[in-house]
């Protein structure tokens, strides 16, 4: 996490000074990039427990529109009250405590933290590695920002091909950190993730934070290079599927 500017350390989770000016049409507000893997949890949890929410496009470039947050990563949640709450895990914590505080609370479940640490550890980086994999799929990947209403032109173009190669570049940093090439590596995790399911959920019969981590971070892979192998996987898939009717995302 960088420091912007002379301040306290940006944090996790939810922060004492309430920001009720970023709230946008007085519903809770997420700040995040169409295909954040990280936003895409939150997108599901707020799917499934039909909390309506305003979402503000941030360019991934030079995240003009969180200038105003210390913490400068996407996802940050405003609640209704002006309480922000930063980085996803958090955010699905504080969700689901104040609304049917289903899932374990961290701490609470250790097989529950394990797997939601692994999504963003393991299996949020595996995917990079596959996405981003050449300047092709990192383009593919980039594409939708051109399509972003809030966004100038000059900042789609510039989005677009500069987020390539700056993508490319994470997208070779995160498959060094792999033993495997990036597609094989990605199986070996969706091998390893499945021995997590407990029935039809990590959570049981429900799903717990476990199952929204690891379902958003590959809801984002959907559209693009190497969903197939999400697909594919005969014990994957089937759950997926479950999560995809269940969130409606
Ligand atoms: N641990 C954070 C990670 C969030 C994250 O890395 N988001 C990426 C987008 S996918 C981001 O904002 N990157 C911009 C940057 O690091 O400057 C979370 O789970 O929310």
């Amino acid at each position: 996490m960088s420091r912007r500017k002379d301040g306290p350390e940006p944090t996790s989770g939810v922060q004492e000074k309430l920001v009720p000016e970023r709230i946008v049409n007085d519903i809770p507000t997420m700040y995040c990039f169409e295909t954040c893997p990280f936003c895409f949890k939150v997108k599901a949890l707020l799917g499934s427990r039909g909390i309506e929410y305003s979402k503000v496009e941030v360019d991934p470039t030079f995240k003009t529109q969180l200038k105003w947050s210390e913490w400068d990563r996407v996802p940050v949640y405003v609640d209704t009250d002006g309480t922000q709450v930063n980085d996803s895990n958090y955010i699905l914590h504080y969700i689901d405590e104040k609304d049917s505080n289903t899932f374990p609370r961290a701490g609470e479940d250790l097989e529950q933290d394990k797997w939601m640490d692994f999504s963003n550890k393991v299996l949020g980086k595996s995917i990079v590695a596959v996405i981003y994999k050449s300047y092709r799929t990192s383009l593919q990947a980039l594409d939708y920002v051109t399509k972003v209403d809030n966004f100038s032109f000059g900042s789609r173009i510039i989005n677009k091909w500069l987020g390539a190669v700056i993508m490319r570049l994470v997208g070779k940093s995160r498959a060094k950190m792999f033993d495997l090439p990036p597609e094989e590596n990605l199986n070996f995790q969706l091998d390893y993730l499945s021995e997590g399911l407990n029935g039809e959920y990590f959570g049981g019969k429900s799903p717990n934070g476990a199952d929204f981590a690891n379902y958003g971070i590959l809801r984002s892979m959907q559209d693009l290079y190497g969903f197939e192998l999400v697909k594919q996987h005969s014990e994957i898939w089937p759950w997926y599927s479950r999560m995809q009717n269940l969130s409606g995302i």
